[in-house]
């Protein structure tokens, strides 16, 4: 079993519940005198800082939102002189204005021990070389993961994402033996390998895959393509990036470093806080971080926590797989319906047709449509049309009763669907165009 800092990963509960009692107390105070935002959401409750005594007294501080970010672009809810923040980061997401994040210098060296405790958690040490294939830039992705390598004293191959033959021959020359892109990027470089002939040139061990929701058969259908164990790592920008939960290799949810961020599980529409184990909207409040902190942040990543001691001997809480964003989520014809629902069905399918897909959401008369297209595999393409026409069918069917809503499925010729190098694309919603 391998830590980075096993006197922290595996901390005593009851000092981890004692340190991040003392870290609120100390953020909170400094956000009060540094956050205007922060101090006016606190005089609305008439909230004092000497009113938060322990982490007991979380529940009653005020919420942050994505939107703060935007009302308060670019640093208007830094809590230091931006003469401290060393990095800024930021995000577009899927809708609107992008956001900025600012960290300073001990706030990089907290983010890289995040990554790090990834990285060892997967077998990652010295001797790894760790092909880093998420882009770099103002996405947290390739920097995040850069910085847990450098720190943890691996080779880092600082690759960033796109031009996916020479990430393929970069990999076999530098014998990397850790991959870090997003699952959909390592698909498309697993299927390119695959048809250059290459698999068995891999040195590949473990590969640290995240930014968007993925399933467990997507998990397998990796593994397969580029023969290593694939690990899940979560994080946002908003709160550091990379690493704010990791996987060990027990792979049953992912440990969130909470030595310096404490999460809740709430109602999203009561905003009541929910018991462990209940699935609700994650939310986050960092208690280590200078920079760019945040009290009570609403992610809109559904998800649920789990206390119970992991095999591993971490102790620190595990958050499932998240489903998707609120905000991803799709209402047609009154039913939430998440991409990865609709990925899970098509992984199941099995080899006649790929993870490759789109979703298609419009409304006629109306009427909200669903239309899935999805890239039949070679095989399947060298088959006759019945065959297809069967195979469409069977996706309706398991469509239906999945979601409980008829969708059009439409399987198209395989290598049609535009693959991205970073966070996948699957949906296309003609309703908010
Ligand atoms: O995606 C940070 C990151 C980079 C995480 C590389 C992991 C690996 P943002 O661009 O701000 O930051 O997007 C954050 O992505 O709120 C989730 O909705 C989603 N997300 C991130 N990791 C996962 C995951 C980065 N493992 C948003 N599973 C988050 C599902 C994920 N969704």
């Amino acid at each position: 079993m391998a830590y980075y800092d096993k006197e922290n990963e595996c901390m005593d509960r009851e000092r981890l519940i004692e340190l991040q009692s003392e870290r609120l107390i100390w953020q909170v105070k400094r956000m009060y005198d540094k956050v205007p935002l922060f101090r006016e959401r606190m005089q609305e409750k008439g909230l004092l800082p000497e009113d938060i005594r322990s982490v007991e007294d979380l529940k009653h501080l005020p919420f942050s939102y994505k939107q703060d970010l935007r009302d308060y672009y670019p640093y208007g809810l830094f809590a230091v002189p931006t003469s401290e923040i060393v990095r800024v980061h930021a995000s577009s997401g899927t809708t609107g204005k992008q956001i900025v994040v600012g960290y300073t210098r001990k706030d990089l060296d907290d983010w890289s021990t995040c990554t790090a405790r990834q990285l060892a958690a997967t077998g990652a040490d010295k001797n790894s070389f760790v092909q880093v294939s998420y882009g770099y830039g103002l996405f947290t992705g390739g920097l995040g993961l850069h910085g847990g390598t450098e720190k943890l004293g691996a080779t880092v191959i600082p690759i960033s994402s796109g031009n996916t033959q020479r990430q393929i021959q970069t990999m076999i020359d530098f014998g990397a033996t850790h991959l870090c892109c997003t699952p959909s990027y390592a698909m498309y470089l697993g299927e390119t390998i695959e048809e250059m002939g290459l698999t068995e040139e891999l040195k590949l061990k473990a590969g640290i895959f995240g930014a968007e929701p993925w399933t467990e058969d997507m998990r397998k259908a990796i593994e397969e393509k580029l023969r290593l164990k694939a690990y899940d790592i979560y994080g946002l920008s908003e709160i550091m990036g990379p690493g704010v939960a990791y996987e060990c290799d027990k792979q049953k949810g992912m440990h969130i470093c909470e030595d310096m961020f404490i999460p809740e599980i709430i109602d999203p529409n009561t905003c009541e806080v929910l018991p462990a184990g209940s699935l609700g909207e994650l939310v986050f409040t960092t208690i280590t971080k200078e920079g760019f902190p945040l009290i009570r942040y609403r992610t809109r990543d559904i998800a649920s926590l789990n206390y119970e001691k992991c095999e591993c001997g971490r102790s620190f809480v595990r958050m499932n797989k998240p489903q998707g964003r609120s905000d991803d989520m799709m209402i047609i014809r009154g039913v939430n319906v998440f991409p990865s629902q609709i990925e899970e069905v098509l992984l199941r399918v099995g080899g006649d047709v790929t993870p490759n897909y789109m979703v298609i959401v419009d409304r006629v008369n109306n009427h909200d449509t669903l239309e899935v297209q999805v890239e039949m595999s070679d095989k399947l393409f060298s088959d006759d049309v019945k065959s297809v026409e069967f195979v469409e069918e069977k996706i309706k069917s398991q469509l239906a009763s999945v979601l409980g809503l008829a969708a059009k499925v439409r399987l198209v010729e395989p290598k049609t669907i535009a693959r991205s190098e970073g966070k996948a694309k699957r949906v296309l919603d003609k309703r908010k165009l």
